[in-house]
């Protein structure tokens, strides 16, 4: 069992100790130490890198991991190193002391989240490169702000982080959150951060919390019931730019670090049996030794790291040319390219490309994909019917003959059949759908008994407002089997409105009137904006629901002359159906606070990002 000494001081840089077992595997060697101060990868936090010095020989550390109750330091080794040998440890302090602000912001940002959003379950951290922490449940983009004050406010107040050793118990005793695969018979390392409860933790921390400089969140990502909250650091924190001028690199000592990693190449590629493409891997690789260098550049001065940068380059293409000479050996082995002899007419393809800048769905595409899923775990078929379609379908077969007034609700668009309509009843008019219930008879005339449709789809009236656009989204539901009662419908909608809004929301049925449903209600939701008052903070009437409670949707009892039209026969069966706009479920998921729906639909990227 390695003594770990870096779970009791996160800042000691250096350990005299023995080493236990030496072992090559492949190009690197496994080393096995009585104690260590290199952190091994885990939770989230990456490894430390470093040398192990003997009498004989010097090791580079360049990847640490954990095996069972063994600390494993994979190097790179110079001379000799065995069992027994007395040796001295150095870690690459400037990496350490960036990983370890990194991971204690990430803990600074988990307590900020804890105060604002207290439900949400941690699921795990990654305190790297895009370091972000993941929660089972959902949380609305705009808490991105009150998260980074709220963490940088910890920043701000220089507070203690502290970690000892403590049972199970004791930490249910002081912290509501312990997770369940906890060991129940081992000490178990906490960290407090100021008087906020303990959480269970492994990693190397900073002292204070002013450590770890300016936190900024730089996104919210909800994916269905995951959500990973993004943040960075500002790379050169308080601390860390007295310590870099201690440990910082000259150019010259650097690049002579390069060109012996490309020696240790061509003499791994001389010796090696391994194929063309394993010594890729091993030698030009994100584990291989120039890699591991390249990502220290930040030990050598700004001003030098341009040269720095010319004589990696030279490297890498040294090794890679070695590497193509090695796979065809009919080439003239006097071509070696050295450094500063590098081909013009190549490229390298193990360069990092640029990335396009990442767009994400637009708000309405992402609530589509989320009610689809919900309605899906309740065993509904999402199915897409057309958004032109046949007056019958959009009207008269939904118990509105031509002329009945209560087509006047739709405010609809008719569009001129292209060509002259065929002598179908059924078919000589057309709409641009103005809902989703032109899906009802569709589906039914498909005559797959029981039905449980969600028909989601773009629609079409001649309606602009703050709550009302000329094309919208309606989400159509129809439940069609035997007994299907109302108590089933209320069922449905209490389901779809805890797995989508969450708890803590209202939704109420109001009577209403559709002609093909009876009964027939309205479901209202209380409205996010006002949180259900109707009064907005400084007394004014919330513009978008002006009451307390916004209209989502129509629903009811399939009416039997509908079934009939679908070809059901409504003495037998029976269903219910409801249609919500998109658009306005999205609006009122709390958090989004969007008092105008004409908002969604202006293009006005700046606003859009922020979903
Ligand atoms: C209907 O469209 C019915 N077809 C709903 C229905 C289906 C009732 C099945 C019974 C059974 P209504 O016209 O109320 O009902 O529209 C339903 C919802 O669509 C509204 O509550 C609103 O959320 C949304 N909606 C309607 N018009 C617009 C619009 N112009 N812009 C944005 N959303 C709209």
């Amino acid at each position: 069992m390695t003594d770990l000494i870096y779970l009791t001081d996160s800042y000691q840089k250096e350990l005299k100790t023995k080493v236990v077992s030496a072992e090559k595997r492949g190009n690197l060697w496994e080393v096995v130490l009585a104690s260590t101060v290199f952190y091994p990868e885990g939770g989230g936090q990456p490894s430390d890198r470093g040398t192990i010095t003997t009498k004989n020989g010097k090791a580079h550390v360049k990847h640490v991991r954990m095996k069972g109750e063994l600390v494993i330091h994979e190097c790179t080794l110079e001379g000799m190193l065995k069992p027994d040998d007395d040796v001295q440890c150095v870690i690459d302090w400037n990496l350490r002391y960036h990983n370890m602000r990194v991971h204690s912001a990430g803990h600074i940002v988990h307590e900020a989240i804890k105060k604002i959003s207290p439900s949400l379950l941690p699921k795990k951290g990654h305190h790297m490169d895009s370091a972000y922490i993941e929660y089972a449940g959902s949380l609305p983009i705009d808490k991105k702000y009150a998260i980074e004050q709220e963490s940088n406010t910890i920043v701000g107040d220089k507070l203690p982080l502290k970690t000892e050793l403590v049972t199970l118990a004791e930490l249910q005793r002081r912290s509501p959150w312990a997770p369940e695969h906890l060991p129940k018979n081992k000490p178990l390392r906490i960290l407090s951060i100021g008087d906020l409860a303990p959480i269970p933790d492994g990693g190397t921390q900073v002292k204070t919390s002013d450590e770890v400089g300016p936190i900024t969140i730089t996104n919210i990502d909800n994916a269905g019931d995951v959500v990973r909250v993004y943040y960075s650091i500002q790379t050169e924190g308080p601390k860390e730019a007295s310590i870099e001028s201690e440990n910082s690199m000259k150019a010259p000592a650097f690049i002579g670090l390069l060109l012996e990693a490309q020696q240790n190449a061509i003499r791994e590629m001389e010796t090696s049996d391994a194929s063309a493409f394993e010594l890729r891997l091993q030698l030009l690789g994100p584990k291989s030794e120039l890699t591991a260098l390249t990502r220290q550049m930040r030990q050598v001065p700004a001003a030098d790291r341009q040269q720095v940068g010319i004589v990696v380059n030279q490297v890498k293409k040294a090794i890679e040319e070695k590497l193509t000479e090695r796979k065809t050996p009919s080439s003239s082995p006097n071509k070696t390219p050295t450094i500063g002899t590098a081909r013009t007419d190549t490229f390298d393809v193990t360069m990092p490309g640029i990335r396009p800048p990442a767009g994400h769905l637009h708000i309405v595409s992402q609530a589509i994909m989320e009610i689809t899923r919900i309605f899906e775990r309740i065993g509904f078929t999402r199915v897409r019917y057309p958004e032109a379609d046949w007056d019958w379908y959009a009207f008269e077969s939904l118990n509105m003959p031509v002329n009945h007034p209560a087509r006047d609700e739709w405010e609809t668009f008719f569009i001129d059949y292209p060509g002259k309509p065929g002598k179908d009843p059924h078919k000589q008019k057309m709409v641009l759908t103005p809902h989703t219930s032109n899906g009802q008879v569709r589906e039914m005339e498909k005559g797959n008994l029981p039905i449980r449709m969600i028909n989601i789809a773009k629609c079409y009236r001649r309606q602009i407002d703050v709550s009302h656009t000329p094309m919208f989204h309606q989400f159509e539901g129809l439940y069609v089997d035997k007994n299907v009662s109302i108590a089933h419908l209320k069922g449905v909608f209490d389901y779809f409105a805890g797995a989508f809004f969450g708890p803590g929301r209202k939704t109420r049925l109001r009577p209403f009137h559709f002609q093909f449903t009876e009964p027939s209600f309205e479901v209202d939701i209380t409205c996010g904006i006002c949180n259900g008052t109707g009064i907005l903070a400084g007394g004014t009437k919330c513009r978008l629901c002006k009451s307390g409670w916004l209209e989502l949707g129509g629903s009811g009892m399939v009416h039997p002359n509908v079934l009939r039209n679908g070809g059901i026969d409504p003495d037998v069966y029976s269903g219910f159906a409801f249609g919500w706009g998109v658009e306005r479920t999205a609006m009122m998921k709390s958090g989004t606070q969007l008092d105008d729906i004409r908002l969604l639909y202006d293009n006005d990227v700046r606003f859009l990002e922020q979903f």
